[in-house]
């Protein structure tokens, strides 16, 4: 196995044994070979488009298997499996269906078109197609960035599917820039262009997302959230997914089982829609790298929605529920809604019936629900604050947390920031320093949380719009800094996106992806200013220059 897709990469080069995450070394070279045959089908996807043939259940494949290739979201080997010969088959029925609406099949067709093989054999053709079969490292990094992107990209396009918002122009890019991951004789500027085409239908995409969710579910506001406990069996529910949450929510009212909210599902309780639910509690615990400890404190069901999904400790994976494309082999699953009928959790309440209230670890509450809409109805008080003085400088501190130590640097950096900067932040990074009581500016709170890593989006429409209030030309003029924590793939879209938008000087840790090899990463030094983080004091110093 070779994976250096997300920050905590073996010795910040690769996993080669196992995967840090705990994806075990067949499902890493499954998870390879997934992604080639997707590359497959896509040649076929392309030329079909071409043709106005448009395959709604391919585009789906295509979105799912790649989201279920993110770091933390599935580890068993059967579900990949299982997958790769649907992929076969997917593949091959397009590949008929091309012909009969008139496309020719050329005789020289990639690897990734034509090859076949039985389950036996995938794991000895996963060897042949890994991520080091590139030669060329700078192409390499080109190549793997991209498709990080896309798999970002899917993951946000599959919780705006679910809401039934669906963006075609999404699924033609991600279609035409898998083929391009196959093309050699696109040199490494051409990937660029492309890694940067990437960044504009990463912004689509979680424009769309944010869409999806505010018209679904209303839009974020200011809210305060419960972070203690009651005295009734419960359900914790993690991830992303907010169609997951309404339909378990719906169930579980009048069952007397409440339900909790757990790492990046926290934003929910900032939706109009949810909060008319009197069981829907709180929020119980940290980021996702911490549910070792907290899933077994919580006492009842924990149900994962989509990563991050940490291999589960034997005290508590009996009580762990997975659905959508998160997997763990031995942990049950909740099967996908048919015919257009809610998923059912009748297990999941049954089995909450049966476990004792969770054992509080925190009381009080944190303060959320800064999205784009609630700050723009700031956006007086803001402009006012930002031109009296009274607020110098804010720090995008978006992104994800993770499990290493070096990661303190945020609470140490949230902490170290003068009392006139304001911190906005969107995604599980807000982990490290929602909880500081860092106070406020005039009522404005020095913590604003826009949502979930797709509501970084937010953030990009709240400097967007102080921009024009304030009659500049460029975004980078605005009083803002840019201190992003990344993880996993979809930071790398929510990143792209940031650069398609023309921010420059984003600082990125704790460390720069292992996957930008040095002449890529001096393109992005070169072009956009990107920078790594140092310690919390010289890089403030950098920051207020
Ligand atoms: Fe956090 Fe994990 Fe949101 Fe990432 S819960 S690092 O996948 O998606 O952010
Ligand atoms: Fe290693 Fe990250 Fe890949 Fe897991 S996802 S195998 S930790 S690089």
């Amino acid at each position: 196995m070779f994976c250096f897709q997300c920050q905590e990469t073996a010795k910040g080069t690769g996993c080669t044994l196992k995967g840090v995450c705990g994806k075990t070394e067949n499902v890493a070279n499954l998870q390879d070979l997934l992604i080639y045959t997707l590359k497959g089908i896509a040649i076929y996807a392309v030329q079909a488009r071409e043709r106005y043939l448009v395959r709604k259940d391919v585009d789906q494949f295509i979105m799912e298997s790649l989201f279920s290739t993110i770091t933390n979201a599935n580890f068993d080997k059967e579900r990949f499996i299982k997958r790769i010969q649907a992929a076969l088959e997917l593949r091959e029925d397009l590949k008929q269906a091309l012909i009969r609406v008139g496309g020719t099949i050329p005789e020289n067709l990639q690897d990734a078109a034509t090859w076949t093989g039985t389950p036996e054999e995938f794991e000895g053709k996963a060897a042949l197609v890994g991520i080091l079969t590139t030669e060329n490292e700078d192409i390499r990094s080109l190549r793997e960035l991209l498709t990080y992107g896309l798999k970002g990209m899917a993951a946000y396009a599959e919780h705006a599917y679910t809401l039934q918002h669906q963006d075609a122009g999404i699924f033609a890019f991600i279609e035409k820039a898998l083929v391009a991951t196959l093309d050699d004789t696109l040199e490494a500027g051409d990937l660029v262009a492309l890694v940067l085409e990437a960044g504009k239908h990463g912004v689509d995409v979680m424009a769309l997302l944010d869409k999806a969710n505010t018209t679904t579910y209303g839009n974020p506001e200011l809210t305060k959230v419960n972070i203690g406990v009651r005295n009734n069996p419960a359900i914790l529910i993690s991830g992303h997914d907010l169609k997951d949450l309404e339909e378990l929510l719906i169930q579980t009212e009048g069952t007397g089982v409440d339900v909790y909210t757990h790492g990046e599902m926290l934003p929910a309780h900032y939706y109009p829609a949810f909060k008319k639910y009197e069981h829907f509690v709180g929020n119980y615990g940290n980021a996702w790298y911490k549910q070792d400890k907290e899933f077994d404190t919580f006492n009842g069901p924990i149900f994962l929605t989509t990563n991050c999904l940490v291999p589960p400790k034997d005290s508590y994976k009996d009580r762990v529920y997975t659905t959508g494309v998160v997997g763990f082999e031995g942990v049950k699953h909740i099967p996908d809604r048919e015919d257009g009928k809610a998923k059912d959790f009748s297990a999941l309440i049954e089995h909450a019936k049966q476990c004792p209230p969770p054992t509080e670890i925190e009381t009080g509450e944190i303060v959320g629900g800064f999205a784009h809409n609630q700050v723009l109805a700031l956006a007086d008080k803001v402009v006012d604050a930002v031109k009296s003085g009274a607020i110098k400088r804010f720090f995008v501190m978006a992104g994800c947390d993770g499990r290493m130590k070096s990661r303190d640097y945020y609470t140490d950096f949230a902490k170290a920031l003068p009392q006139d900067t304001v911190i906005l932040t969107a995604g599980c990074a807000k982990y490290k320093y929602n909880k500081l009581n860092l106070g406020d500016i005039g009522g404005i709170p020095r913590v604003l949380d826009a949502g979930q890593c797709n509501d970084s989006y937010s953030l990009a429409v709240i400097a967007l719009k102080l921009k024009e209030v304030f009659g500049l030309e460029d975004v980078n003029q605005l009083p803002i800094s840019y201190n992003i924590a990344w993880y996993e793939q979809k930071a790398v879209i929510v990143l792209l996106a940031l650069l398609y938008l023309g921010v420059k000087n984003i600082h990125l840790g704790p460390t720069l992806p292992a996957f930008l090899s040095p002449n890529v990463a001096k393109v992005l030094v070169e072009n956009f200013g990107i920078a790594g983080i140092t310690n919390e004091e010289d890089d403030l110093k950098i920051f207020m220059a």
